[in-house]
């Protein structure tokens, strides 16, 4: 074994391919869901056949198994795979068997329930929206399955510092936890949300809910998830991209602050998803808001860094002048195919990030609250750097853990242009449509384009339309990667020695500072903690003197409430 392989249990290496191969089945039906609901928005179909003509039905498939269920189930295997790789030691494989199996029994269950009609709630799950209990008890198992793997990580890495006193944790390790300490703290108020509200409600044991006090848990974790998301992302630029690029990274340093700031910062923001919302002080929501402009200051970080990182790569590979460096990064090396996932996502997540400044600027927020404009910022967000990172690297551990060469390398390198050119055209209709007023999430998309409707709007067709055209170019550039995914899953495996050990691209850093204050955990976790109690004590007491009484269940194919 040489210092770049480790040698994973053929349990661990076989429970790896699995966390990787059927989410990536899901998100197939997912991201065709997704086709439909831009044709279906264009007027192009009447119904989606899928689930049987129901929009909302569509998009709650969508966006569960695309948001929630493919990205922790990636999240799981990346740690599973970074973790004991980088601290050379093994996993224990009956635990980890056993968080994989939660999580599938879990997703499968909550896929079910939605496909048989019984949880058209959409991902944020908001009540009054009622789904069935089984909807409620999967996502349960799928997040109780995440926490058991992160725990199965953490005697490996205590074990890990007892024998390497006063050095530096891997930075894959630093990056994987930080992941999934802000998951779990944020997945505590979503398991308030659920158990003590939504199930009780939802079997029937209670009439009703508090509606804003459910939306208020619900976005405690819904803030933190898109970083739950965005990290792993955040992982592989900071870890294997460098390295990819032909160079080192930048700094060390900023590597680690950024993943303690986000730490600090992920969670004690919701409120600025609730900035229309009533029952919350304006003060609170201020409060939030200063956050999130802090929350943002790592990935402006990151962007220095990375950007850092690349010139030194462009300038090392040949580069000359201020910007040619730009022109000697491996863009089109077919060898090189998973760094066309990373840069393309960087290079996204600039105009993803602008998207998001403006969503946390109050006033704006009023302009773009509920519009397309969202589903815009958030396609260039989740969809596009977490989505493209997570491809490239779902093809990579496959390779890896299958012991399979990759293969139509071609086909896995022109994916995400194919894939980028679609987003930023889809994400172009929805961003201008949505600044002319056009709503997010409703059903009656054909309708806009009828003249003969009441909701006609011939403002928004073209946007409509843009959305549609790059909506399509989206599902051919994913079909494109599953081509090549499943030609390797598929293809015959290596069966030497060498193929046995597994390896990845981890970068060393130019600047390689002590930083020894950026090396516990504990401080920031401690300073996170008090700064969610700061910051949303208020905003419950709020929640609670407000004078709401519960709300019985309402479906939104029905225009009456369900008793
Ligand atoms: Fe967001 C709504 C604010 C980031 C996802 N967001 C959403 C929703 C989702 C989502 C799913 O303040 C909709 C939820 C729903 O269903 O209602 N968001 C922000 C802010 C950030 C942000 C301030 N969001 C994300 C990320 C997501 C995500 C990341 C998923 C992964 N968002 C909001 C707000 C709302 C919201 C409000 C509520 C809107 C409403 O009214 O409903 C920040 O974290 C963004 C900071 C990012 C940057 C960009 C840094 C740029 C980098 C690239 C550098 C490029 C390089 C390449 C180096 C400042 C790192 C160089 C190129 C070469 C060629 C060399």
């Amino acid at each position: 074994m040489t210092t770049d392989t480790f040698r994973f249990t053929k349990s661990i290496k076989n429970l790896n391919a699995v966390l990787i191969i059927i989410p990536m089945v899901l998100l197939f039906i997912g991201i065709y869901g997704g086709l439909m609901q831009t044709m279906f928005r264009a007027g192009i179909i009447q119904s989606d056949p899928f689930v049987g003509g129901d929009y909302y039905k569509g998009l709650t498939f969508h966006g569960v198994l695309n948001a929630i269920v493919f990205t922790t189930f990636f999240a799981v295997a990346l740690g599973n795979a970074l973790v004991p790789y980088s601290l050379r030691k093994h996993l224990n494989s009956k635990i980890a068997w056993t968080s994989g199996i939660l999580m599938l029994v879990g997703s499968v269950m909550a896929a079910i329930v939605i496909l048989i009609g019984e949880a058209t709630v959409l991902y944020t799950f908001y009540p009054p929206l009622k789904a069935h209990p089984l909807f409620y008890i999967g996502l349960t198992l799928l997040v109780v399955g995440s926490w058991v793997a992160f725990f199965n990580w953490v005697p490996m890495y205590l074990q890990w510092r007892k024998e390497n006193e006063g050095k530096k944790t891997p930075m894959a390790v630093v990056g994987m936890f930080t992941t999934f300490i802000i998951w779990f703290i944020a997945t505590l108020a979503v398991a308030v949300e659920i158990l003590f509200m939504l199930l009780p409600w939802s079997l029937g044991l209670v009439d009703e809910v508090n509606v804003m006090l459910a939306r208020t848990l619900f976005w405690f974790f819904g803030h933190p998830l898109v970083y739950f998301w965005l990290l792993p992302a955040y992982v592989m630029y900071y870890v294997f991209m460098p390295k990819l690029a032909g160079g080192k990274l930048y700094s060390d340093m900023a590597g680690r602050l950024v993943f303690m700031l986000f730490i600090l910062f992920s969670i004690p923001v919701g409120t600025h998803h609730q900035y229309m919302d009533p029952a919350i002080g304006s003060q609170w929501k201020l409060l939030h808001g200063v956050f999130t402009f802090a929350v943002a200051l790592p990935s402006l970080i990151t962007a220095f860094t990375l950007a850092a990182s690349l010139e030194y790569a462009g300038k090392k590979n040949g580069g000359k002048g201020l910007f040619g460096w730009m022109w000697k990064l491996p863009y089109f090396d077919k060898e090189k195919w998973f760094f066309a996932y990373l840069i393309l996502g960087l290079i996204i997540f600039i105009f993803g990030g602008i998207g998001g400044i403006i969503n946390a600027s109050y006033q704006m927020n009023t302009v773009v609250h509920n519009t397309a404009w969202v589903p815009g910022h958030f396609h260039l967000t989740v969809a596009g750097p977490v989505l493209l990172a997570f491809l490239g690297g779902s093809l990579y551990l496959v390779g890896q853990f299958m012991h399979k060469k990759i293969r139509l390398k071609g086909w896995a390198l022109i994916s995400p242009y194919i894939y980028t050119i679609g987003l930023f055209i889809m994400s172009y209709g929805l961003k201008f449509g949505g600044l002319l007023g056009m709503p997010r999430r409703t059903n009656t998309g054909a309708s806009y384009a009828n003249p003969d409707s009441v909701l006609y709007q011939p403002d928004w067709i073209f946007y409509i339309d843009i959305s549609v055209v790059g909506g399509v170019i989206m599902f051919i550039g994913i079909v494109v990667y599953l081509v090549s995914f499943f030609g390797t899953v598929f293809s015959k495996g290596e069966s030497t020695e060498e193929g046995s050990f597994v390896t990845f691209p981890i970068s060393e850093a130019y600047h390689d500072e002590p930083a020894t204050w950026l090396r516990n955990f504990k401080p920031y976790i401690i300073i996170a903690v008090i700064l969610i109690v700061l910051s949303y004590t208020p905003v419950i007491i709020d929640v609670l003197q407000a004078t709401y009484g519960g709300s019985p269940p309402y479906s939104p194919n029905s225009p009456v409430p369900l008793r």
